[in-house]
């Protein structure tokens, strides 16, 4: 018998519902709803392995005051009284506040109106700073509110979809689905990919820019330019429903013709005369954009230059048309809702007098914040300098994810008062806590997230409470009451933390602001339960609104869309002759940000196992590095170690480094150290994919790697590791500077244990292998060498699977190559059914010409089709090398 349950995915700002099984030996099952708007049944493979993150392996399940396991009373009482303490002394600014879009609606109200409402400081911001703050800013100058006017169904139904700075197959892989399949169904539809790499996204992509990094505003200017000229123009609703059309037209006129479009840009100019005339002569089109447009030191303007488009062609409002924010977070959306931004008050109000006043009399609140406080990277910058003293963290690991993530590290350890809510025990940013708060995750919390299309949905516990974790609404309103604010706060269930918020949106707004959901106040506990995705605004009339602006009115004073005049600038930093290369970071397919969650799955770190470095054969050349080697990224502000990919979809002058490897899975493999702390200064949105860097080789004297059934108590003592779950093993790819001929010293040193060593030495060649095997059991395995060359792990990995190994294994252990010539299935693609990329060459080149067929062949891309793309690309591949 299992229970199911109807809940949300966590991960990213699709919003799938997923169902939930929970058997009674507590084996956890997912699979996507049918039911859902958001998914229809489908889920990526983050979403499926779900099941395989929720153990209780590393969490953190007791509170702590610096490292000692303490009651939640001594723990709330350190923080309520550390907070008062340092209020009374240095006024309300100097404590802070620093959330996520990982938090819920629920728990994201509570901290807002906490802090701003009754402590009284406005320096309460979040991770979606770093996220979709460029996306916000550029809604608000151009909407007056903070609002994706459009939906899900938009993309579908649109003729021409520009994907712009997203990784969409990787990064929201059932949007990309969904995409892929109207493509198929709709001939006439064409998708453009505006990104420097080329990505995954580009297998359904008609048209792909590999432009300059950083050069985006220059291309939509000069569609702008293009479209005041050749049209089409809607002159009814430019004149009815916008203004600043005149200064908008003429300071995108300065960008000049195609051709000086595509010098700036670097980009051939049939490509951008292409982009011009489709975006020209396409009625149902949506611009969908993502990091590769707010991460940026011009990323509001970016933003700007697109919405620009969509006003002079009247393109918005309307079904198959508009810009399209494609939000990263599961609630990154509800956390603006509810004004977890330093520069937002709540519910979508600002700091005018107004929108201060209405909100004091709603909260009833004493110390109410008169202006907005820092933002994030200014926020740590602040605590660097002494000027805030006192943080709570929650539900974010920023010492991963900030830029310049050193200094950021120093900041956290010069505050008096780190007080840190997370679900995992040790992270890097909880290694610097002074009192740690274990908080629910997935699939024991309880609330509510907005997705990409303002859609509300419940995530529902279907698991116990674990050892002492609390809701984080809970420990917040538990230190709201020790401060005496208890009467504000007395909340028993999340379900009248919503009614309260609800009721905010509607109070007093009469159709003046855009977010109300005053159709959803007043519901009953078991309603709240069973409440079913809902689009807000949900105004009292209780209908859902899927598209906004169809009415041409805007939420500015005056009811009109704005032109904004944006000037084409280089991001703030460039190369130079120190560091020579433009460092762009992001994500990669199977892995959530600081790896707390997936790095738990072993089908999830099957993938990509170590962190690398991405960069063009040109590049390579140049900087005397060979794919598979170990590099050096240096900026000005610090260095990152990963491993050499050479990539032709790489830009030249380009390298990429994904954001998620930090101390728990490697040395070095932070690249938040590298990123340079520049912001928009209107966002505040840091420039994490345009940091200048100088890259070398890194040429240790061996490398290698462990494999081992049981982790470690510690990780391996060498000079450079990264590791990665297996399914029955603990993975290390290791490198260090003994010279080879100490390395059966070495190996003793890392292969600590009893049990039969088999171990081959070959002082030659300044190889060494070893295997470790108990009761026929494979207990470890490691093998070093001087080069990077040594066998795959895959069939070794295996082998931690049998209970006994056969005696042909045995003998073949420490050749790593399986027995009977058999092929080692290689890196993982897809990660649903372990199918290896060795595996899925071998596939195609034994006739398989489509994704179909490779999967009908091997299963590979049968399940979740997260990998379908990257099957294509090799099909792709391999075919150009045949032709
Ligand atoms: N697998 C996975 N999925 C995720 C997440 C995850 O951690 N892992 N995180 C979620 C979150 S929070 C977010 S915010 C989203 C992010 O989703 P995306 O924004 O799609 O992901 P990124 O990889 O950060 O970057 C997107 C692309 O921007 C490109 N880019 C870099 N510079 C420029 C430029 O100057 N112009 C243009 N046009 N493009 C540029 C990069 O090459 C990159 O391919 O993903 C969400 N989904
Ligand atoms: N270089 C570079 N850096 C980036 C980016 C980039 O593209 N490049 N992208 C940026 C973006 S868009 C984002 S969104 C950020 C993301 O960066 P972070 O938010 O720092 O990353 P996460 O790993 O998602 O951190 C979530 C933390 O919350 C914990 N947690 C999980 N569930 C709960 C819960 O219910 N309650 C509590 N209290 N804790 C919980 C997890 O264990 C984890 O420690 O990174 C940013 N940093
Ligand atoms: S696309 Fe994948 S990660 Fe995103 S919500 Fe759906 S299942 Fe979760
Ligand atoms: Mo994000």
């Amino acid at each position: 018998m299992s229970e199911t349950t109807r809940t949300t995915c966590p991960y990213c700002g699709v919003g799938c519902g997923i169902i939930a099984s929970r058997t009674a030996n507590g084996t956890v099952t997912v699979k996507g709803d049918p039911g859902h708007p958001a998914n229809h049944g489908r889920l990526c493979s983050k979403g499926s392995a779900l099941g395989d993150t929720v153990d209780l392996d590393g969490r953190l399940l007791y509170p702590e005051v610096r490292g000692e396991r303490v009651s939640w009373d001594q723990a709330l009482e350190t923080v309520a009284s550390g907070f008062r303490r340092i209020v009374a002394e240095h006024g309300p600014q100097a404590v802070a506040f620093y959330g996520s879009g990982q938090m819920l609606t629920e728990d994201y109200y509570v901290s807002n109106k906490l802090f701003k409402g009754f402590i009284g400081t406005g320096n309460v911001d979040t991770n979606s700073r770093l996220c979709m703050a460029s996306a916000v800013a550029g809604h608000k100058r151009a909407f007056g509110s903070d609002i994706v006017p459009g939906n899900y169904e938009d993309l579908e139904q649109a003729d021409l979809l520009i994907i712009t700075g997203s990784n969409l197959a990787w990064c929201h892989p059932v949007i990309y689905q969904r995409i892929k399949a109207a493509k198929a169904r709709n001939r006439q539809m064409r998708v453009v990919v505006i990104d420097p790499r080329r990505t995954d996204t580009c297998e359904i992509a008609d048209l792909h820019l590999p432009l300059a990094p950083g050069t985006d505003v220059w291309l939509w200017n000069g569609l702008l330019a293009h479209l005041s000229k050749e049209g089409p123009v809607d002159y009814p609703f430019l004149d009815a429903h916008t203004e600043g059309f005149g200064s908008a037209v003429m300071e995108a006129r300065k960008q000049g013709s195609v051709p000086h479009v595509a010098a700036q840009t670097d980009l051939p100019d049939v490509d951008v005369a292409r982009l011009y005339r489709w975006f020209s002569q396409t009625e149902r089109t949506v611009t969908l954009f993502s990091q590769g447009v707010n991460q940026s030191s011009v990323g509001t303007d970016k933003v700007n230059a697109i919405i620009n488009c969509h006003l002079i062609t009247g393109r918005i409002g309307k079904p198959g048309a508009g810009p399209f924010s494609i939000t990263g977070q599961p609630n990154a959306m509800g956390g603006r809702e509810v004004g977890g931004l330093a520069n937002q008050l709540a519910a979508h109000m600002g700091f005018e007098e107004g929108d201060l006043d209405r909100v004091r009399r709603f909260w009833d609140a004493p110390n109410l914040v008169f202006g907005p406080g820092h933002k994030a990277v200014d926020l740590f910058q602040a605590m660097h300098h002494g000027q805030i003293k006192a943080v709570w963290i929650m539900a974010t690991n920023p010492l991963v994810s900030l830029p310049d993530a050193d200094a950021m590290r120093e900041a956290l350890r010069g505050c008096e008062l780190v007080v840190v809510s997370d679900a995992m025990r040790s992270t890097d940013t909880t290694a610097v806590a002074d009192v740690l708060l274990p908080a629910l995750t997935w699939g024991e919390k309880d609330g509510t997230v907005t997705n990409s299309e303002r859609r509300i949905s419940r995530q529902r516990a279907f698991l116990p409470a674990p050892g002492e974790a609390r809701p984080d609404w809970w420990a917040l309103c538990r230190v709201a009451e020790r401060l005496g604010f208890g009467h504000a706060f007395d909340y028993e269930h999340p379900w009248q933390i919503f009614d309260e918020h609800a009721r905010l949106s509607a109070f007093e707004n009469d159709g003046s602001r855009d977010f109300d959901i005053g159709g959803l106040a007043g519901l009953k506990r078991q309603d709240y339960d069973a409440l079913q995705p809902r689009q807000w605004p949900v105004r009292i009339d209780g209908e859902d609104t899927p598209r906004l602006f169809e009415d041409g009115h805007f939420f500015t004073a005056n009811g009109r869309a704005q032109f904004v005049m944006v000037e084409a600038q280089a991001p703030a930093n460039s190369p130079c002759v120190d560091y020579p290369l433009v460092l762009n970071t992001g994500r990669v397919r199977d892995h959530w940000h600081t790896m707390t969650r997936t790095g738990k799955a072993a089908r999830l770190s099957a993938h990509t196992v170590e962190p690398f470095v991405q960069l063009h054969p040109a590049d390579a050349v140049a900087a005397g590095v060979a794919n598979g080697e170990l590099a050096r990224v240096r900026s000005r502000w610090g260095e990152v170690i990963g491993r050499v990919s050479v990539d032709r979809g790489q830009r030249q002058g380009n390298v990429f480094v994904p954001m998620h490897w930090n101390d728990q899975y490697a040395v070095r493999g932070r690249v938040d150290v590298v990123v340079n702390p520049v912001t928009d200064p209107l966002s505040g949105e840091p420039e994490f994919k345009h940091t200048p860097v100088a890259l070398e080789p890194l040429r240790p004297q061996w490398h290698g790697f462990l494999l081992l059934r049981e982790a470690p108590a510690e990780h391996p003592d060498c000079a450079w590791w990264a590791m990665a779950r297996g399914p029955a093993f603990i993975r290390y790819e290791l490198a260090g500077d003994e010279s080879p001929c100490d390395l059966p010293a070495l190996a003793k040193k890392l292969l600590r244990g009893q049990g039969e060593w088999l171990e081959f030495a070959d002082s030659a060649r300044g190889s060494y292998r070893a295997a470790w095997v108990r009761g026929g059991r494979l207990l470890g395995c490691l093998f070093m060498g001087r080069r990077e060359t040594l066998p795959e792990r895959n069939w070794l990995g295996g082998l931690f699977g049998k209970a006994e190994l056969e005696q042909a294994e045995r003998m073949a252990l420490l050749s790593g190559r399986p027995p009977k010539g058999e092929m080692d299935a290689g890196r993982t693609v897809c990660s649903c059914f372990g199918v290896g990329e060795n595996t899925i060459r071998q596939t195609i080149a034994n006739g398989a010409g489509t994704p179909e067929q490779v999967t009908s062949a091997c299963q590979a891309g049968g399940n979740c089709g997260s990998c379908l793309p990257e099957i294509q690309g090799l099909i792709s591949t391999m075919n150009q090398r045949t032709a």
